[in-house]
């Protein structure tokens, strides 16, 4: 029996697609709330196939409780904060996990970290935590890293098909880690140890931030001099090794606006090229208020409770808000002007923020100015909604003439 800890973003659909591959699974999380919701036959986010999956791992026999089980196999998938000051992971939760997996694990289990740490956390933070209490590592109790990849919007798919990394301190147990993946997996399973497994995660991560911060970066040249961005990268992408992504109002997630740091937090003379894409990034949502101020005086506008922000979460098609740009220039927006700015997401139904409608029409009628800050579904297919307001497009997904950018 295998028993996740963590039915969050990555815990659940892992616990989900383990269960509905013949896996016997116990989803475990401290959230009594959660735990709840999951066994009255709820899922607690919305994804792809993620209700689909939910039946199928439920009809399996897959089980959830608050409670730890006595098991040889435990996946680890709780979150790894970092530091805001120190730049560095905040391991706590997994080694709260931990802790807790030790006083009821026999001997030999396996204890498999999927939730992302940076290069060295491991051998620093867990394993003094093991040997503190007695164990020796590797004979009562084997380490595995397992960093997850899924992208949230397609996470199933990613599940099934994308290739795997397992860092183990032996190839016998990082061979009996891989089996367990391969049995929903149909993507290759590298295995390798543990720092080349922790270092991995970071960096895909981080190549995408900078990625994405060199796109932010050539979007304010391209403003500063009246030249078209989206234009000048998708020509540049059709280039046979050009390949770069686009610019945005900021980059949120629990993902890319966080690991990118922990490189920066453990190497500072080091990560140079890292701190100032992430600087960069982090600094996209008050170039968006900028340019707000800027389109409502080229406008005539003095009246920022007519501006209204479309989309809260992260990104588009998901209902996370963590880290997320509006949210970041909401925050900036209210250190600067009285009345908040309107806002209005169809992926949030509870009340996050002053100034949130909960209709798109109530919404667009209640405002003359509306910035598209994530490309939602509903409003490429309600662009025509559009029409008559002032429009300032930070996604490149209205093509309504007179359309203000980036
Ligand atoms: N973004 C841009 N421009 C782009 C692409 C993204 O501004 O061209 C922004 C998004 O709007 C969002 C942020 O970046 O605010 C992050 O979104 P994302 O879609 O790039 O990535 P995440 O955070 O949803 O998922 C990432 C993925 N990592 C990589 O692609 C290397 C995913 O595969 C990981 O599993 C996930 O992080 C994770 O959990 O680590």
């Amino acid at each position: 029996m295998v028993n996740v800890i963590g039915l969050g973003y990555i815990g659940l659909p892992t616990a989900l697609m383990l269960a509905s591959h013949g896996v016997e699974v116990v989803g475990t999380d401290y959230n009594e709330a959660l735990v709840a919701t999951l066994n009255e036959g709820r899922t607690t986010f919305k994804e792809d196939g993620l209700e689909e999956l939910f039946a199928d791992a439920v009809g399996a026999g897959i089980r959830f409780t608050t409670e730890y089980q006595v098991t040889d196999t435990y996946i680890v998938s709780v979150p790894t904060p970092y530091d805001k000051f120190s730049k560095k992971v905040d391991p706590r939760y997994v080694v709260a996990a931990i802790e807790t997996i030790l006083g009821r694990c026999p001997k030999g289990a396996a204890i498999v970290v999927e939730s992302t740490v940076s290069p060295g956390t491991i051998d620093k933070s867990i394993r003094p935590v093991i040997q503190a209490r007695g164990f020796v590592i590797g004979e009562d109790i084997h380490l595995v890293h397992a960093p997850e990849r899924i992208i949230p919007g397609n996470m199933v798919y990613e599940l099934l098909h994308n290739d795997r990394t397992v860092g183990a301190d032996s190839r016998e147990v990082g061979e009996k880690i891989r089996a367990l993946y391969a049995s929903f997996c149909q993507g290759q399973i590298v295995v390798t140890d543990i720092k080349t497994a922790e270092m991995t995660k970071v960096v895909e991560n981080t190549f995408r931030a900078v990625n994405i911060a060199f796109a932010n970066e050539l979007a304010k040249i391209c403003r500063h001099d009246g030249m078209d961005v989206y234009e000048i990268i998708r020509i540049c992408n059709m280039h046979p090794r050009v390949n770069i992504l686009q610019p945005g109002p900021g980059v949120g997630g629990h993902c890319i606006s966080v690991d990118p740091w922990f490189l920066v937090g453990d190497y500072p003379s080091l990560a140079k090229v890292i701190d100032e894409s992430m600087k960069t990034n982090d600094g996209m949502p008050d170039f968006v208020l900028e340019r707000i101020h800027q389109i409502m005086l080229e406008n005539g506008m003095t009246d920022t409770s007519r501006v209204g922000l479309y989309g809260l979460t992260y990104k588009e098609d998901v209902d996370d808000c963590r880290e997320s740009p509006t949210l970041q220039l909401l925050e900036s927006q209210a250190r600067h002007l009285a009345s908040p700015l309107k806002c209005y997401d169809p992926f949030i139904t509870e009340d996050l923020v002053p100034g949130q409608h909960h209709e798109l029409d109530a919404f667009l009628k209640d405002v003359d100015l509306v910035v598209i800050m994530v490309g939602h579904s509903q409003i490429r297919q309600n662009m025509d909604k559009l029409a008559g307001k002032l429009v300032f497009d930070t996604r490149n997904c209205c093509q309504l003439p007179g359309t203000y950018r980036l």
